[in-house]
């Protein structure tokens, strides 16, 4: 006989058939288990067990009275096989977008909030809104939040939608759950209630964890952590994390922080200034093709949510001051693979 349990459900203990006796039960291994792992009933106990693992519970009945025909008392055991499995991965995850950071605050911009341009609901469902290269696996999709929600001002003021994927331990380029999740303006990323840590019901286990932003490049953890309902800490600014791949992401010496690199305007895994497929290009069309532009000025400022706002401040600005491509440039220039400052260095993101 085997039982296959939640963490947190109960188990309840009988004996029956003819007279028990006395009736005694243990539980091995001896611990995740409430109120106590071993007892004795005349015929019921009742069992919650509150850590995952595989769990051995053994019952003993015994005689009460030796009857006649013995002449000692006669025991009789069973053994039940009790799995519990913990349903529940939870991550308190950290992140800086490199294009809304600001090095002397500490604090990413929140300017689309404050614009009232943040979508209440997730972007990355939309490839209108971040092109076609997330899709959403595991359950993942469709999250909304509530203006209320981004009411919230200061440090913790919500910045952005990002999208965190669970991937296999052994295949990392596997993404096995994803969720849209919103950024903090101190780096924190929470679930849509804007405070509590990302909880993923694909179950504990061990996960490499990635974030990914519509216009700066992702980043993965370099291993696979155990994950469970007791919240893990992954700390992408911390330049101490080992992260995939080469330089995944930018260091601002400033403050030792590491951020996502920025410019990434057409939400594919590059960032170009230069050649085919740039991002340079990428802003100045949607400058020019913008409904309120009917003209093509190049020197308009499109106002609106787009992957082209490279610097998060609600405007696509291509030409002039305060333009969003400079942010395609400093990527390019200050990548630490990019030795020979050449402005057709492609940068490309570090998750597979
Ligand atoms: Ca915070
Ligand atoms: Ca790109
Ligand atoms: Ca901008």
């Amino acid at each position: 006989m085997a039982v296959s349990l939640t963490i947190g459900q109960s188990i309840a203990i009988s004996a029956s058939g003819g007279t028990p006796g006395v009736f005694g039960w243990a539980v091995s291994p001896a611990t995740g288990i409430s109120p106590v792992a071993t007892g004795t009933a005349t015929t019921t106990g009742s069992l919650t067990f509150v850590k995952a693992g595989i769990y051995t519970l053994t019952y003993v009945v015994t005689n009460a009275t030796i009857p006649l025909t013995c002449i000692g008392t006669v025991s009789v055991t069973a053994t039940t096989t009790i799995t519990v499995i913990d349903p529940l991965a939870v991550l308190n995850l950290r992140v800086l977008l490199g294009g809304a950071y600001n090095a002397s605050t500490g604090l990413m911009r929140d300017d689309l909030r404050q614009n009232n341009l943040l979508p209440l609901t997730e972007p990355y469902s939309l490839s209108t809104l971040v092109g076609t290269s997330f899709t959403h696996k595991g359950g993942g999709g469709n999250e909304s939040t509530t203006t209320s929600v981004l009411s919230t001002t200061g440090n913790n003021a919500i910045v952005d939608w990002v999208f965190v994927e669970l991937r296999n331990p052994t295949s990392a380029s596997v993404v096995v759950a994803t969720h849209a999740a919103l950024l903090q303006r101190d780096g924190d990323i929470v679930a849509t209630d804007g405070v509590s840590p990302l909880t993923f019901s694909s179950g504990a286990g061990s996960y490499y964890v990635s974030v990914r932003h519509r216009n700066h490049l992702g980043v993965m953890t370099a291993a696979a952590s155990a994950l469970s309902s007791t919240a893990v800490t992954v700390d992408f600014t911390n330049p101490a994390t080992t992260t995939y791949g080469s330089n995944a992401q930018q260091l601002i010496s400033s403050t030792n922080k590491r951020v996502l690199w920025g410019g990434n305007a057409d939400g594919n895994r590059t960032i170009i200034y230069q050649g085919s497929n740039n991002d340079v290009g990428w802003v100045l069309n949607q400058v020019q093709l913008d409904t309120g532009n009917p003209n093509a000025l190049i020197t308009y400022i499109a106002t609106k949510y787009s992957t082209s706002d490279l610097d998060l401040n609600g405007q696509i600005i291509s030409q002039g001051a305060g333009n969003d491509t400079q942010i395609i440039f400093l990527s390019e220039l200050l990548h630490p693979d990019n030795a020979a400052f050449s402005i057709a260095y492609i940068v490309s993101e570090q998750v597979p």
